[in-house]
């Protein structure tokens, strides 16, 4: 009976005891006593420590040294000298034990992905001004993890091999020929990249030894396809409702003509898909339209005259040169409510990195 007892408890002491690494005992001990080094020395000598002195700013706590017990041990020492806890003088002792800490600047090693050096706008480290302060939000843990992102566009190259593994084909669809699908069409004047190249600076793999790297790595990336065929108002609001409940983020990289002369905007349909969107989607924490400002800098266009980017349920983004420039083709109006570097200016996509698949597909098409 009585050895099964013990098997018992120590089986219940084993599944109390957090598994992982042993507790290591070192040979320092913190001491707590008042009355002053020299009541500290007396208390070290008469248990065979050494005094190291005080710990920091702690007053009346000190640091000893016991010469005779292991730097590392599994078992707490034993000993006359342990017997220092009885003594009056000392008001509180702690055997010190190795904890276990780790850096936390593991984000900021490097990637070895091929693109990454001259991916100057997330690490600035030579021939440029400054960075967009990635790093910082990747080190405090905001990484795209969690977050489902659509790219409302020409589709996207869900099989390039930087963006398979973020693909998310819930996050997608093909509303040019009403299918799930939203490859773009490949054609020889290889017009329809914008998609994928968007796709890319969002969620592009990290560390995964090709091409570059997606401000937000671990987002999940999905692609409409809706800009390859003609448009309607259902279209759009089809588009920029599709799983209002799973995508986070549509992020629109389009609009009406840049031409200076143009004023349109979202019609009925697509104007109440977008207030649906953050009045409801996202399980009622609304949707993010995320749209840019327009390229219509050279013919004076405004984006005030752009509906969508003007809107006030969209989050209209401007640019900027590396320089930190008005590029030529900036459109400037009171919507804007952020800036970011943009393509035309060194920006690394996935459209300056071989895709296998465009290459396979060109030469399947016959106009490779
Ligand atoms: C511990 O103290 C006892 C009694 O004072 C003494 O006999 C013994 O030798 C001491 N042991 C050590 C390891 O100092
Ligand atoms: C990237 O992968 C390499 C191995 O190929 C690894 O040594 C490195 O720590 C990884 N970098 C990051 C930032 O995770
Ligand atoms: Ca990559
Ligand atoms: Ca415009």
């Amino acid at each position: 009976m009585l050895s099964w007892l013990r098997v018992w408890t120590v089986l219940l002491l084993g599944a109390l005891i957090p598994a992982g690494r042993p507790r290591l005992y070192t040979n320092r001990w913190a001491v707590r006593i008042p009355g002053g080094p020299g009541a500290a020395d007396r208390v070290a000598d008469k248990y065979g420590f050494l005094n190291m002195g005080q710990i920091g700013n702690l007053e009346d706590h000190y640091h000893f040294l016991h010469h005779r017990t292991m730097k590392r041990s599994t078992l707490s020492s034993r000993g006359n000298h342990s017997l220092i806890a009885m003594e009056t003088s000392v008001k509180w002792v702690q055997q010190q034990m190795i904890l276990h800490r780790k850096k936390r600047d593991r984000q900021s090693a490097n990637f070895n992905d091929p693109k990454w050096e001259k991916m100057w706008y997330i690490h600035c480290d030579q021939n440029c001004l400054t960075d967009m302060n990635i790093k910082g939000a990747w080190n405090k843990g905001y990484t795209g993890k969690g977050v489902v992102v659509s790219i409302l566009d020409d589709g996207i190259e869900r099989q390039h091999p930087d963006l398979k593994q973020n693909y998310d084909s819930r996050a997608s669809w093909d509303f040019n020929t009403g299918d799930p699908d939203p490859t773009p069409r490949y054609d020889a004047t290889n017009e329809n990249k914008h998609g994928t190249r968007c796709a890319g600076v969002v969620a592009a793999a990290a560390n995964n030894s090709h091409c570059m790297v997606g401000i937000a790595y671990n987002a999940r990336v999905g692609g409409v396809r809706m800009l390859d065929g003609d448009m309607t108002d259902m279209l759009e609001a089809q588009s920029l409702s599709l799983q209002q409940n799973y995508i986070d983020i549509y992020s629109s990289s389009w609009g009406p003509d840049d031409d200076g002369k143009t004023v349109d905007g979202p019609g009925p349909l697509a104007h109440m898909a977008l207030e649906n969107g953050i009045r409801k989607g996202r399980k009622g924490r609304g949707s993010i339209f995320v749209w840019a400002s327009g390229n219509g800098g050279r013919n004076k266009d405004h984006c005030s005259c752009d509906g969508y980017t003007n809107s006030i349920y969209t989050i209209s983004v401007s640019s900027t040169t590396q320089s930190g420039l008005k590029p030529w083709y900036l459109e400037e109006c009171a919507s804007t409510l952020a800036t970011t570097y943009s393509s035309g200016d060194n920006l690394v996509t996935v459209g300056h990195c071989p895709s296998t698949v465009r290459g396979v597909l060109l030469t399947i098409s016959g106009t490779s």
